[in-house]
């Protein structure tokens, strides 16, 4: 048997939630250049439009969406169209996320359920779209993009670890409770990755990009393309025996303690 084919993604269709650019973007290129048919969301259109030049820019014939992964009835007929257009989903990664750097005192409890919405409540509503499908195709992949705040804390972001080490159980829960139908849920745990969320932290004068790379290992901050082939292998049938787990593409940050100062 050709051993190679169990990390191919032919025929098989990708809905990347939040890929008009940053992580979900490059989880979607890997996705493509494996084989899959893509199928993207954003809650604008200006930025799905965006999101479909790159993506023909890199010659990948992707289906963009307007969908606010936090309204289900969105979700619902957007999921419903994606089947139409493309295909019954086979892979979701639930990667659309947003972030409020607010010390919890003086944060309101609206922009606290704000960030919960969307980067717990929206993989919950996704999920819960697609997994009926999953089951009568008899597989299906779930990938949820958690994150380092899913295992550690740290100032300011109280809702957005909240938000993150929720999603961890909830990829452990789906994996419980469906499993039993080939369906597998893990998660996928970015360390500090070069995108425009994290922009605000990487100017050069900023005392947390040294901070980053004093306790990373790789001395770097991670890039989009760093998490292409863990998606992929989590999207593939080389990891059909793989449940309930979050893989930490974090460059080692959460094995080491950290560069003594000198
Ligand atoms: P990003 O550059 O801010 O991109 C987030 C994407 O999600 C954007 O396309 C955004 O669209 C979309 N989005 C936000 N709210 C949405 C909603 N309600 N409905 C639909 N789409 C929505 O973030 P990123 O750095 O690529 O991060 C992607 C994921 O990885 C997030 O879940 C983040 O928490 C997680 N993560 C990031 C890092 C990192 O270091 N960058 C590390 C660990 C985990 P708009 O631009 O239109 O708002
Ligand atoms: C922050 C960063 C992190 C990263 C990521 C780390 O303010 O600490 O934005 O939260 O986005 O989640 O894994």
């Amino acid at each position: 048997m050709d051993f190679l084919k169990n990390f191919s993604l032919e025929g098989k269709v990708a809905l990347i939630t939040g890929a008009s650019y940053g992580i979900g973007y490059a989880i979607a290129k890997g996705y493509a250049a494996c084989g899959a048919k893509i199928a993207f969301c954003d809650i604008k259109q200006e930025f799905v439009d965006k999101g479909l030049e790159s993506y023909k820019n890199d010659g990948i014939d992707a289906h963009g969406y307007v969908c606010d992964v936090t309204n289900e009835e969105m979700v619902t007929q957007t999921v419903q169209k994606i089947e139409q257009e493309v295909g019954v989903i086979d892979i979701l990664v639930n990667n659309a996320g947003i972030i409020k750097r607010i010390p919890m005192t003086e944060m309101t409890a609206a922009e606290f359920r704000q960030v919960i919405d969307v980067d717990l409540n929206a993989p919950f509503i996704v999920s819960k779209a697609v997994i009926p499908s999953m089951i009568k195709k008899g597989h299906g992949k779930i990938i949820n993009i958690c994150s380092m705040m899913s295992e550690l804390g740290r100032e300011t972001v109280s809702a957005y670890a909240a938000a993150k080490g929720g999603l961890k159980m909830l990829t452990r829960n789906i994996c419980s409770e469906y499993g039993e139908y080939n369906i597998q849920c893990n998660g996928i745990g970015p360390g500090y990755i070069e995108t425009p969320q994290t922009a605000p932290l990487r100017t050069p004068e900023h005392p947390f990009n040294k901070f980053i790379i004093s306790k990373t290992p790789a001395a770097r901050w991670g890039t989009t393309e760093d998490l292409m082939g863990p998606a992929v292998f989590l999207a593939s049938d080389a990891s059909n025996f793989v449940n309930g787990h979050v893989l930490y593409v974090d460059g080692g940050i959460l094995a080491y303690i950290g560069k003594q100062p000198q």
